[in-house]
């Protein structure tokens, strides 16, 4: 788009660009730190790329427009077409796939599909639980993040596919887990134009290419290992299901497609918004305090609750801790809009038919227009019953937007609401007081080198009873 007239970094240097006081690691935040000097729009040339960043809740609200705007496949998304092609995630709106895929696949994520998934959920979330009672009440400490991630993998490969990836009884990854991460490593350095630097980061050309056959490999294993009829899961709907009007089906390539993009999109966020509330219910007593005191009040004394479905969707503060925690950081801190005919931004900037610009979430979620003079104060309460109806309708979209938004959101908001709410009721955190925050910024935000030590919470005694299984847990 022509972007004269919207601020950009001083100090522009020929060739490379806006690459003066900005860290490869710390993209993200070095454009958190620039756009609170540049204002709601501006950008930032890197390497020859030039991006366009938006984060004023009216101009984002226009790129929300569906009838003007749709999703721009473009940066780090585009890289990802080597993984998962035409997958969900990855598609052109306007490739016949995504909707055919959008259709067959919406009935898997209604919230009163959750309840399906629900007792697998329960199922991984115990087994975090008791991997962590072996590092509790010790000098152990655990990683948040790594753990996070285990669970979040664990729940996908098990309520999407039937697969166990086992990645709590593991001392090293998963190969397909390794397998992703360089992969994922490697299409996100594509954008970087010095081949020995993403040499050294990210592998050769070669064994990227090993790395996608493995992950192909073993997503055809367990697609050829299902009996037709089987499981009520993803890949059951996917391969049974035929599109409701046309008739039409996925062909295989395309549901393999699906397939990685469901791991890939369906763990790594979630995980790093559970490492984020962790890490900020661990800094706020108050917000601590109110999240223990609705869990205690469900599960009261029990050792060890088996949650329902319904009680899990009553976490309404557990939940808003999550709300706040992505907004101060979004997992998936940006999402790109193209047009779909010419138009003029926040009645300023033209931008031509199939321009785009990025929607810069950390931005948009500290907007102080929006969220008051202490945008940066971890506050749940923002999210109480009706305080979002005070804001405008596109100041938070942690979950991007329109018809190409988070499939998966109902589904990451129940794992995460029903891990979290298990492990405060269980654990008294210990944090260590000399950590900041330090976040690790791929795709996806995580917390870097967050770590915790746990100590099971004193509980009183049970009641004697005859046969109770809690009888033998004489360690709470
Ligand atoms: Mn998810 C799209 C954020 C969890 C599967 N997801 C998106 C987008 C955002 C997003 C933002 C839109 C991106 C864009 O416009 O380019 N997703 C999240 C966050 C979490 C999350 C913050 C957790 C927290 N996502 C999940 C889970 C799954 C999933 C869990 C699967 C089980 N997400 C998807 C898929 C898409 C998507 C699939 C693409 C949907 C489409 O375009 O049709």
């Amino acid at each position: 788009m022509d972007t004269t007239g919207i601020p950009h970094p001083p100090r522009r240097v020929p060739f490379l660009g806006d690459v003066l006081g900005v860290n490869p690691r710390t993209p993200v935040r070095d454009t958190v730190r620039l756009g609170r000097e540049l204002g709601p729009i501006f950008t930032r040339k890197v390497m020859g790329t030039e991006i366009v960043f938006v984060s004023d809740a009216a101009m984002v609200a226009q790129l929300n427009d569906e009838t003007k705007f749709t999703k721009h496949v473009g940066l780090g998304v585009a890289n990802l077409r080597a993984i998962a092609g035409d997958g969900l995630f990855t598609a052109h709106t306007s490739e016949p796939n995504w909707r055919l895929a959008h259709d067959i696949l919406q009935p898997a994520f209604t919230l009163e599909a959750m309840r399906g998934y629900h007792p697998i959920m329960a199922e991984v979330a115990a087994d975090l639980v008791k991997s962590w009672d072996a590092k509790a009440n010790g000098d152990d400490t655990v990683d948040v993040a790594a753990d996070m991630t285990k669970l979040t993998l664990e729940t996908i490969g098990r309520t999407g596919f039937g697969y166990r990836f086992s990645s709590f009884e593991r001392e090293r990854p998963h190969p397909f887990v390794v397998a992703m991460t360089r992969a994922l490593r490697y299409a996100q350095l594509q954008s970087v134009r010095l081949p020995f630097v993403r040499r050294a980061i990210a592998g050769t050309a070669a064994q990227n290419q090993a790395d996608i056959r493995s992950m192909n490999d073993l997503v055809d294993e367990v697609i050829a290992a299902r009996r037709p009829g089987e499981g009520e899961d993803l890949l059951a709907l996917m391969l049974a299901s035929p599109h409701p009007v046309t008739g039409e089906r996925l062909d295989p390539v395309n549901i393999r497609n699906q397939v990685i993009t469901f791991i890939v999109a369906g763990h790594e966020t979630t995980s790093g918004a559970l490492s984020f509330a962790l890490y900020y219910l661990t800094r706020n007593p108050r917000a601590l305090a109110a999240a223990r005191e609705e869990v205690d009040a469900m599960w009261g004394d029990q050792l060890d609750p088996e949650p329902t479905f319904t009680e899990v969707t009553k976490l309404r503060y557990v939940r808003r801790v999550l709300d706040e925690s992505m907004r101060l950081w979004p997992t998936a801190p940006g999402y790109l809009r193209g047009a779909r005919e010419d138009v003029v931004l926040g009645g300023r900037y033209p931008m031509r038919k199939g321009d785009h610009a990025l929607v810069m979430l950390p931005l948009l979620h500290r907007d102080p227009a929006v969220w008051g003079p202490d945008p940066e104060a971890f506050d749940p309460d923002r999210f109480a019953p009706g305080e979002a109806r005070k804001r405008p309708a596109h100041a938070y979209k942690p979950f991007g937007t329109g018809e190409r938004a988070c499939i998966g959101r109902q589904f990451a908001i129940h794992e995460a609401v029903l891990a979290l709410g298990l492990v405060l009721h269980r654990y008294e955190f210990v944090p260590d007081p000399a950590y900041e925050l330090r976040i690790a910024e791929s795709l996806t935000l995580k917390t870097d080198g967050f770590r915790l030590a746990l100590r099971l919470r004193a509980k009183p005694a049970p009641e004697p009873a005859a046969n109770s299984s809690s009888q033998r847990r004489k360690d709470y």
